[in-house]
């Protein structure tokens, strides 16, 4: 039977082997660019079915909140539009 100690050293053990792996999949360019392409295709959807606004309330948060102005921003410098993910409540 293991211990308490040994369960955690090999669960400690599988989390640095997957830190290392999402790690070295960051440093390849090829998946960052990915990785925005489909925030940004994510965050279109979410603006256009109104998922934004949704996904704020589940979360407790307001809508214009730090996270989905800095989503909007990444998005402007990307694409040079300027949206709001949260149609609707500026009014
Ligand atoms: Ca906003
Ligand atoms: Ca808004």
């Amino acid at each position: 039977m293991k211990t308490q100690g040994v369960k955690f050293a090999e669960s400690r053990k599988k989390i640095d082997e997957i830190v290392k792996m999402i790690y070295s999949l960051l440093q390849n360019q090829k998946f960052k660019d990915f990785m925005i392409k489909l925030l940004l295709i994510l965050s279109f959807m979410g603006a256009t079915f109104g998922g934004c606004h949704y996904l704020n309330q589940k979360a407790g948060l307001p809508d214009d909140n730090v996270i989905e102005e800095l989503i909007e921003e990444l998005i402007e410098s990307k694409t040079g539009l300027e949206i709001d993910l949260t149609p609707g409540d500026d009014f």
